[in-house]
């Protein structure tokens, strides 16, 4: 297990991903995606001045979220959330900036929308922590894994950014 976390912090710090280069992986939720509130997320990225390095439109296998959200797996509501996540596709994203991790979390709210501040994705649109409409890395060990599971490394795409002279300093 200790050699499994320095592997995952020395991963990290190898490719760079700290800094400005923090990725965080998030995905717009099956009923995200049907109640048609993509564009409204991306843009809430895309305006904060995240960099978006990959997007696609997944039906997720069982297989693939039950690796995703294994740490839940003796919860109750496991079963049923991986029935939702099943229920449609998601769309899975890869958003790279300065603490890009920490925050897309402030950016999402509380996994219970009943405690999410208005101004967060779901304190602004859902009500039920059962559709809680998106999902986004708890940490950069955590990001790190959900991308090479959601993601291959072919899929992520490096591309200059004329934006960021105006946004880091
Ligand atoms: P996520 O992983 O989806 O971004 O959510 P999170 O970190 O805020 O919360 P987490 O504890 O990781 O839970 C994952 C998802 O499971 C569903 N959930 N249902 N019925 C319940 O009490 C319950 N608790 C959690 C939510 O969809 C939550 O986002
Ligand atoms: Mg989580």
């Amino acid at each position: 297990m200790i050699c499994l976390v320095l592997t995952i912090f020395a991963n990290i710090f190898q490719t760079g991903w700290t800094g400005a280069n923090e990725r965080t992986f998030v995905a717009v939720k099956p009923d995200g995606v049907q109640r048609r509130l993509v564009g409204e997320i991306i843009r809430r990225f895309e305006r904060k001045g995240f960099h978006l390095v990959g997007l696609k439109l997944v039906q997720a296998s069982e297989s693939l979220l039950k690796a995703h959200y294994w740490e839940l797996r003796d919860k109750p509501f496991f079963n049923g959330l991986i029935r939702y996540m099943s229920s449609g596709p998601v769309v899975a994203m890869v958003w790279q900036g300065l603490d890009a991790v920490k925050t897309a979390r402030r950016m999402l709210g509380e996994t219970n929308p009943a405690d999410s501040l208005p101004g967060t994705i779901r304190g602004d649109y859902c009500l039920e922590v059962g559709r809680n409409v998106i999902h986004g890395s708890d940490s950069v060990e955590s990001a790190q894994r959900e991308i090479s599971l959601w993601f291959q490394s072919q899929e992520l795409t490096c591309w200059e950014d004329c934006s960021q002279h105006w946004i880091y300093a």
